[in-house]
């Protein structure tokens, strides 16, 4: 009979390979030594350091799967939900910031960049030097992106960009945009664009007044009549499925992220409750207290073991977008849960920034919105299973 862990019930541990660990490994020091001592901060003052982003290209955490001729880590994608897990572990905006890097931006490029897109801007985006963004969402566009109104209308050597996104990560600070627009050039199909800051027409504003996700920017995309080279196209794919490629990474990444978010959650509710007494006892000696506990550690551990399959299943090459709706739902509804009982477990205190709770579960509200909410993925499940479709 083996001794139970009951901080890894299932000895995930074991299931990984010595590489992924040192991945993982690298991720959590960097984790605890740059990004923690910041978090308090740049959430309670809404503050997006640059410099961070060249700190975590310079650790090897910008486009962990992109191989290593462009200057990513050319690793797995279990080695890219260890490190997003390590990541939001410490908050869900440092993940975002990665997530969008090397998902959204990083990814187009290299599957459906021509190879001077990809000398362009890969290795830059990969050391942290340039800072990318993905514009899908906009105003009138937002579960439905197919119904979105942004333009590309061919023009002597190029295109003439019209249009808004909204809700933009990093869009104010970014130096790389890459934006889908219905080009009629293309019979109204959706392409993908590469926009580069400076370009005549093209703001980025910033959204203020988020009660979530505080240390990540989000910002607009206007496009007034922006003129592209022909270049600037991603020649590699036409219609939904470009933009929709990308989410299957970014939207598998959270599924990991949001684990580490609840685990930060658990692990200090845990701990406050053997510390704090009320009642002439501890907390944690309640069967209340415990009860908690115990579906935080099962949640925790049944989510963990299946984004880990599914990123098996898209290293060999077969997965389905199914799955990843599935772990990112569970996973961050769950997530969501967890971090609003770490809350209510810590009392008065729980409302406090250093005891962290209750900022994972500000974050948890975006992260449970953001790359398709909870109900469009459970309306695209249900699709799968009764070949019904729901959405209208
Ligand atoms: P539908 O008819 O289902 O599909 C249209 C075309 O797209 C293909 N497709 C996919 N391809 C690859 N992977 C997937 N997951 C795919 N899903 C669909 C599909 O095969 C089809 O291809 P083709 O060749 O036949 O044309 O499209 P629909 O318009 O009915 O879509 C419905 C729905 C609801 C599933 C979809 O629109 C959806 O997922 N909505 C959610 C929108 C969303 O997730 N937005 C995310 C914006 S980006 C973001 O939030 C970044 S935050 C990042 C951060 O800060 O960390
Ligand atoms: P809506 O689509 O209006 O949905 C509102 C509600 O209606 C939700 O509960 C939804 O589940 C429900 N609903 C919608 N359709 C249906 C239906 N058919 N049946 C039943 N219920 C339905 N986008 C980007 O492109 N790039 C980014 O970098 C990015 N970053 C973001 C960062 C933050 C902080 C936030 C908050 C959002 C970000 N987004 C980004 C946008 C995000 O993807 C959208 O907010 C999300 O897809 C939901 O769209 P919406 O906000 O328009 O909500």
């Amino acid at each position: 009979q083996a001794p139970f862990n009951w901080e890894d019930p299932f000895l995930l541990e074991d299931e990984l390979s010595q590489e992924e660990r040192l991945i993982r490994d690298a991720a959590a020091a960097f984790a605890a030594d740059k990004l923690a001592p910041r978090i308090e901060r740049a959430y309670m003052e809404e503050e997006t350091d640059r410099e961070l982003f060249r700190e975590m290209g310079a650790a090897g955490l910008l486009g962990v799967t992109i191989p290593q001729d462009y200057g990513g880590a050319g690793a797995g994608y279990v080695s890219y939900g260890l490190v997003a897990r390590e990541v939001e572990r410490v908050d869900s905006g440092f993940r975002s910031m990665m997530s969008v890097q090397s998902s959204l931006v990083m990814y187009p490029i290299h599957a459906y960049g021509s190879q001077e897109q990809r000398r362009k801007y890969l290795p830059g985006l990969a050391s942290g030097a340039l800072i990318g963004c993905f514009g899908l969402t906009e105003p009138d566009a937002g579960s439905d992106p197919g119904a979105m109104k942004t333009r590309a209308e061919k023009i002597s050597g190029g295109y003439r960009l019209t249009g808004t996104k909204m809700w933009i990560s990093n869009s104010p600070i970014a130096d790389i945009f890459v934006v889908w627009a219905k080009s009629a050039a293309h019979e109204g199909a959706i392409r993908g664009f590469v926009l580069e800051r400076g370009m005549k027409g093209l703001s980025a504003p910033k959204i203020g007044g988020k009660l979530s996700l505080r240390a990540s920017i989000t910002g607009e995309i206007v496009m007034d009549g922006v003129e592209v080279p022909e270049d600037a196209l991603l020649p590699g794919v036409c219609g939904l499925k470009g933009p929709f490629g990308c989410l299957n990474r970014a939207r598998y990444g959270i599924s990991w992220g949001v684990m580490g978010a609840a685990e930060d959650c658990w692990l200090r509710a845990r701990r406050y409750g053997l510390e704090r007494q009320q009642f002439g006892r501890p907390l944690a000696a309640t069967q209340l207290f415990q009860k908690k506990l115990a579906d935080m550690q099962t949640e925790i551990a049944l989510g963990l073991q299946a984004s880990l399959r599914v990123g098996r299943l898209m290293d060999a090459g077969r997965f389905a977008p199914e799955m990843i709706s599935l772990v990112k739902r569970n996973n961050c509804g769950k997530a969501l849960d967890i971090a609003r009982a770490a809350r209510d477990m810590h009392g008065g205190n729980g409302i406090q920034i250093e005891y962290a709770v209750m900022r994972h579960a500000q974050n948890l509200e975006t992260v449970n919105t953001y790359e398709g909410t909870h109900d469009v993925h459970a309306l695209i499940l249900g699709r799968a299973q009764t070949g019904l479709q729901a959405f209208c």
